[in-house]
């Protein structure tokens, strides 16, 4: 943040001096719009974004609407916001990357000048006083030309959609904020969604207001061919990334310096942030299973469990490996290790198209139940979910945890299978096997006839792992 919109920004009393010394610059400049740049480096072509709304048109009903809403920008403290992020809706039908846009799909069309679109998305138009502080934003002009959805301007919206909503009888909404707010004096619930079809029903009594829209989350499930590009590169970033790390990761490290040089590999090669926060939990904190915390020195001997991502062009990449920070697994950590890779390899030979989601969660679950049975760390009065309590598998793709159905697999779905055992200290086990926490976890496509691991150039099989870690060791 620089000092000068400090001082001439939002607090400009403090700052009147400069900010009168400045008028004249400011005047002169105020002609100067920066040229519009698209902030991802890759920019898929307007037919992909084109043929899914018409796909999702041919799904909407007969007087039927969907208005999908931009995702909000978050304060992060003073006037300071966080980096802003669309929402997965609004990005896969336009690629618009700007807040306050609004997106319709018509199943009638809508009237615009003289033609009739069933597409039209309303964007803030561009402001260079704004830009000055901000930078250059996407407008309705750069959205039809990069994008090639019609746009009008943002304060076209209010009154247009009175006219449309008039002639229509079910309005699907998407991309409303938060859902359910508590508020924080009163304690009384408010919710965005039910002030806003309160709105809705006093006006359009005929329309039936619906959160959310089915067809959709089937659509952004089948992942089209642009997407598995993006994905497999998010997946190759990803890959490179952690290879890296393990030429590099040392014992004494701190987990928060390996989390820093893995996120810099990862920008290096071209992703524009973390899909999610990255995870590198060493030691016990590896049975943390969503740990961010940082601080741990990696001992000698430590396995180190990192779950990372890059987003590509919005895409997410989800891997997680595990490493013997020393360069050996112990015997005990091979041991676990290779009932967690036996898990995922039972799981992954279960994905398919036409069989349950549920089935390579059951296969992975079945070889856990057996092998720590097997090792004593099961027993009579213990369950397999002490030691592995999480899902094998989610959607990926726009989100990390995607949307999709969970009933049956189908050609096109990108899911995870991450099957893992952790054994937290004071487990009802040897406590040899205390402190030890393993997850491996692999991309999979599902094929027409079977699947294809997205993942499967990232090194997981244990003397894999150890020959990497050894690269550069004496
Ligand atoms: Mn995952």
């Amino acid at each position: 943040m620089d000092r000068y919109r400090l001082a001439f920004g939002h607090r400009w009393v403090q700052g009147a001096g400069l900010f009168l010394a400045a008028l004249p610059l400011i005047a002169a400049d105020s002609l100067w719009i920066p040229p519009y740049e698209y902030p991802y480096a890759d920019v898929l072509s307007p037919a992909v974004y084109h043929q899914r709304r018409q796909q999702l048109l041919r799904s909407l009903g007969p007087r039927s609407l969907l208005l999908v809403v931009a995702a909000e920008r978050h304060l992060r403290n003073g006037d300071v916001y966080y980096p802003y992020r669309q929402n997965s809706w609004l990005w896969y039908l336009t690629g618009i990357p700007e807040p306050n846009t609004i997106l319709l799909l018509s199943s009638e069309g809508i009237q615009v000048q003289e033609q009739r679109v069933h597409a039209l998305a309303f964007i803030p138009e561009r402001n260079p006083r704004h830009e000055r502080w901000e930078g250059a934003r996407m407008g309705p002009v750069e959205a039809e030309r990069l994008l090639g959805i019609t746009a009008l301007p943002r304060s076209a919206f209010d009154s247009l959609l009175l006219q449309i909503l008039a002639t229509t009888d079910t309005l699907y909404l998407l991309g409303l904020p938060t859902p359910l707010l508590r508020l924080p004096v009163s304690g009384r619930p408010f919710s965005i969604e039910q002030q806003e079809t309160e709105w809705l029903r006093e006006r359009f009594p005929q329309l039936v207001a619906r959160r959310g829209f089915p067809p959709l989350v089937q659509l952004r499930a089948q992942k089209d061919t642009a997407e598995l590009r993006l994905l497999r590169r998010a997946i190759a970033i990803t890959g490179e990334a952690l290879q890296a790390l393990w030429h590099t990761a040392r014992p004494g490290m701190s987990e928060r310096d390996l989390q820093i040089l893995l996120e810099s590999e990862l920008r290096r090669r071209g992703a524009e942030d973390v899909a999610f926060p990255t995870i590198v939990a060493a030691g016990p904190n590896a049975c943390i299973l969503h740990y961010t915390n940082g601080h741990r020195r990696i001992a000698d001997g430590d396995l180190v469990l990192i779950d990372c991502g890059a987003q590509y062009a919005g895409y997410a990449a989800d891997i997680t490996r595990t490493i013997p920070i020393s360069g050996y697994f112990t015997a005990e950590q091979r041991t676990l290790y290779n009932i967690v890779l036996e898990a995922q390899d039972s799981a992954i030979a279960a994905c398919r198209p036409g069989v349950p989601f549920a089935l390579p969660h059951q296969r992975a679950v079945a070889v856990l139940e057996r092998r720590l049975r097997q090792l004593g760390i099961l027993d009579t009065g213990s369950n397999v979910r002490h030691y592995f309590p999480h899902a094998t598998s989610h959607h990926l793709g726009l989100d990390v945890h995607d949307v999709g159905p969970t009933d049956t697999l189908r050609p096109g779905y990108v899911i995870t299978v991450e099957p893992g055992v952790y054994v937290p200290p004071g487990s009802p086990c040897d406590q040899r096997w205390w402190g030890i926490g393993i997850r491996i976890e692999d991309v999979v496509h599902i094929t027409d006839n079977g699947a294809e691991i997205l993942s499967a150039a990232i090194p997981r099989r244990p003397e894999e792992v150890e020959a990497l870690l050894h690269v550069n060791r004496p």
